[in-house]
């Protein structure tokens, strides 16, 4: 039995609900709430040591990190087929991969300096400070403190917006012999990096490629709209929260200077 550790707005978690759908795979959900500092109890950290969704459980076999658990689910039923045969187009899927891990780490910057950063800061002084100390991840802790206490004027903020322009402008590169990143289909490599846009579109921010990288623009929106991206969206945010979360991402960056500077 599969079961996936996950939450509903987690970019690394969508990740996995995209393939999870593109492959027709059954699953049980086990939700973990990230406001609510789930992820860091005592509990889920015995599953997790990390403290981070999602997580895979096969049988009791536990595996992390968002892309080798798309890679693994591959293989798991012959539906629908997205690692290629060939060696080199599985290494280049894989640095996809590897690539996701920096743009992870752009859309948490985003994202904790807008709406996730208008939300903690509701919550007593005291349970920021406890979440700081108990993030098992002591960089990503400093960096958190950072994002809250900063907002979209925190350093991280320019890197982020300067970070996910370059992905773009490598998508935009390779679709040149498209119309997939792999070239005539559709495969893992264009699976893995899709939450990452999807978040930046969220946060209305989708002119980061709209204006400059039609190759881009086209993708997205044909990626977007198979029905394993609705599978794994659809059920867990509703028009409310999608337009909340867009009006924070879009008045913390639209209106610094920061963002017009990565559309020149
Ligand atoms: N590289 C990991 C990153 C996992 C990760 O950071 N997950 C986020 C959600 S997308 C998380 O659980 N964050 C918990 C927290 O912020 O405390 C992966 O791709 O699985």
């Amino acid at each position: 039995m599969l079961r996936l550790y996950h939450n509903g707005n987690s970019v690394c978690s969508i990740k996995v609900r995209v393939v999870l759908a593109e492959k027709q795979l059954e699953w049980e959900s086990v939700h973990i709430s990230l406001p609510d500092g789930e992820q860091l109890k005592p509990e889920f950290l015995k599953i997790n040591p990390k403290g981070v969704v999602p997580v895979l459980d096969h049988d009791g076999r536990r595996i992390f990190e968002s892309s080798i658990i798309a890679e693994y689910l591959d293989t798991l039923s012959d539906t629908n087929p997205l690692m290629p045969t060939d060696p080199y187009l599985q290494a280049k899927t894989r640095i996809w991969g590897v690539n996701t891990i920096e743009y992870h780490d752009h859309v948490n910057t985003l994202t904790f300096a807008s709406y996730q950063r208008t939300m903690l800061l509701k919550r007593p002084a005291e349970e920021l400070e406890a979440r700081y100390a108990k993030l098992p991840n002591r960089i990503r802790a400093r960096k958190l403190r950072d994002l809250i206490e900063n907002g979209p004027s925190s350093d991280y903020v320019p890197v982020a917006l300067g970070g996910l322009s370059k992905m773009c402008a490598a998508i935009e590169s390779e679709l040149e012999n498209g119309p997939w990143l792999l070239g005539d289909a559709y495969s893992l490599a264009d699976a893995l990096p899709i939450s990452y846009m999807y978040r930046v579109e969220c946060l209305g921010l989708e002119s980061l490629w709209e204006t400059r990288f039609p190759r881009v623009t086209d993708w997205y929106r044909r990626s977007t709209a198979r029905p394993s991206m609705e599978e794994a969206v659809g059920p867990y945010l509703d028009e409310t929260q999608l337009a909340a979360i867009k009006a924070e991402g879009q008045k913390a960056f639209l209106a610094s200077g920061h963002f017009s500077d990565y559309l020149a």
